[in-house]
């Protein structure tokens, strides 16, 4: 498996491999999003999360056709800020300005290295928890593989607290790791996503000790409850747009 290359500038920037969990732990300790992760972040959420590149790829696409001159745009849970950038090379105003929030540090400062200086002018990076953030004037609200981190019964508030700093025809896009009821379906699911996961290099070690230590941070639900917590929400329409394996993207349109 060769070393993921993410284009963030005129530069290519070539990234550290992951190799976090190649190593028998004696103490396995909560995922968190420290330096270490921030180091070798692309080159993890590419080779772990099927359809990522594409994903943000379709962010700066869907970001383009729906955003609203003058209106602000929200990368919540940016990590090193592919979505931000995603949409900042998409939407061709100059003045655009999009909000790019996290609450690691290490990813934050990293972010800030990696994105050349045109970009920068279009996003604002935050290090803040995005439950204390104050949308206001949104056309374009992106999580990308955030809320799945979010305490459960801080989710519905949170996306009200979106839905209310959205303008009308804004959209949120909305992509997380799903679970489902069905025991033989999701089975099928996970196996699946660990032959991806296999295939791009990780050992079985690697797999369940990363999937140990996920364990307590990342909590997926049912596309259902996705799909019914955004029209509590309030928004008008919901689709998904984008599966594989248990990895899903919605776009919700207020
Ligand atoms: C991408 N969207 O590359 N407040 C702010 N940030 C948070 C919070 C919180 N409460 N909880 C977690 N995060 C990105 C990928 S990664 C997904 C998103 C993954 C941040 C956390 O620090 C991390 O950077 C990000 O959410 C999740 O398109 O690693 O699977």
């Amino acid at each position: 498996m060769g070393r993921a290359v993410i284009k963030y500038s005129d530069n290519k920037y070539l990234m550290s491999t992951d190799k976090i969990y190649s190593r028998p732990l004696d103490k396995l300790v909560d995922f968190n999003f420290d330096e270490r992760v921030a180091s070798v972040f692309p080159d993890m959420i590419n080779r772990s999360v099927p359809g990522y590149a594409g994903i943000v790829a379709m962010t700066g696409i869907l970001a383009a056709e729906f955003y609203q001159s003058g209106s602000q745009c929200y990368d919540l849970g940016c990590s090193l800020g592919a979505s931000a950038l995603s949409m900042a090379k998409a939407i061709k105003e100059s003045d655009v300005k999009i909000i790019a929030v996290d609450n690691s540090p290490a990813m934050l400062n990293k972010a800030a290295d990696l994105l050349a200086s045109r970009e920068q002018k279009k996003i604002q990076f935050v290090c803040d928890d995005i439950n204390n953030i104050e949308l206001s004037s949104a056309s374009i609200v992106v999580m990308n593989f955030t809320l799945q981190f979010i305490a459960q019964d801080q989710r519905s508030l949170l996306l009200k607290k979106i839905y209310q700093g959205m303008n009308p025809g804004g959209i949120l896009i909305l992509s997380e790791k799903l679970t489902c009821n069905d025991a033989q379906q999701q089975q099928l699911l996970i196996d699946m996503h660990h032959f991806f996961k296999k295939a791009n290099g990780y050992s079985d070690m690697e797999i369940s000790q990363k999937r140990q230590a996920l364990e307590n941070v990342l909590l997926p639900e049912t596309l259902e409850q996705h799909k019914m917590r955004l029209k509590t929400a309030g928004f008008r329409q919901t689709e998904q747009w984008f599966q594989c394996f248990n990895f899903s993207s919605l776009i919700a349109i207020k």
